[in-house]
């Protein structure tokens, strides 16, 4: 940790923008030498701000598994955030627009564990511990300037740009299919505005889970029984208008929908 660092601080005002809706510059623009577990550990203190305002953690988000969206955001490498209960939005419900800065979409896979995971995992125990999975959307929504930040430690500061999620009311058992090579359609008001194949998430959305693990397990946690994993977008991210009707349909999983207003 650098000696300027004050992680509570810099959650703090990272929170208070996501509260009052307002963009702030990037955290590096002044602390250029913030490092990854700096940012991480800025992640936990915002976390702490929101199981203080009565939110209670669900699960968590991996964000930059695909090469689309490491593109997109001209980072390389995966990032995890936190999920509360409070930025679950019910499928087919309709999110106001207004309660964000400049929301994008993206569609998902999602997963629910039945079991705790720690440490190295192998894809085989990543699966066994889950108990479903789910087509799922991420609204995400950075809290810095124009959606723009340049470095991985801002974005993971920023709890990996994360606002709310959808999960289709539809679940599945993760061993029904083979979950590398679902097609995935994100329509926006019935014209097809994005597709992949489930691959293009890790390589095998799975392997999202056991990169979660990991990343967890640098900052001694562990994955808890019960977590809502998102296994990060297949493709870049949609500019979440007012009057958009968002509808992801993944093949073997269903659909799911979300309106903005
Ligand atoms: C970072 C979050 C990326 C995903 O699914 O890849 C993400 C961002 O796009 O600002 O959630
Ligand atoms: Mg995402």
């Amino acid at each position: 940790m650098t000696g300027t660092v004050n992680p509570a601080e810099l959650a703090r005002r990272l929170d208070d923008a996501r509260r009052e809706r307002r963009e702030v510059p990037p955290l590096t623009n002044e602390l250029p030498t913030l490092s990854v577990p700096d940012a991480y550990a800025i992640q936990e203190e915002g976390l702490k701000l929101r199981l203080a305002a009565g939110e209670r953690l669900v699960g968590l988000k991996m964000g930059l598994t695909s090469e689309a969206k490491r593109r997109q955001m001209n980072l390389d490498s995966p990032v995890y955030g936190v999920l509360t209960d409070k930025m679950r939005v019910l499928a087919d419900g309709v999110v106001s627009l207004a309660q964000g800065i400049h929301p994008k979409i993206e569609p998902e896979i999602a997963f629910r564990t039945a079991r705790e995971l720690k440490g190295t995992v192998t894809r085989d125990e990543a699966l066994d511990a889950c108990e479903s999975v789910f087509a799922a959307m991420e609204i995400l929504d950075s809290r810095y300037r124009d959606f723009k930040y340049f470095s991985l430690p801002d974005v993971v500061a920023d709890n990996a740009s994360s606002s709310l999620f959808v999960l289709a009311t539809e679940e599945h058992p993760p061993r029904a299919m083979d979950l590398t090579r679902l097609e995935m359609k994100m329509f926006v008001n019935d014209a097809l505005a994005h597709s992949a194949r489930s691959d293009a998430i890790s390589g095998d959305p799975v392997l999202s889970l056991v990169q979660l693990c990991e990343l967890l397990a640098k900052r001694g946690q562990v994955l808890p029984a019960g977590s809502i994993v998102l296994a990060g977008a297949a493709t870049i991210a949609h500019m979440f208008q007012p009057g958009d009707r968002v509808k992801l349909v993944v093949e073997g999983l269903g659909a799911v929908a979300v309106s903005a207003a």
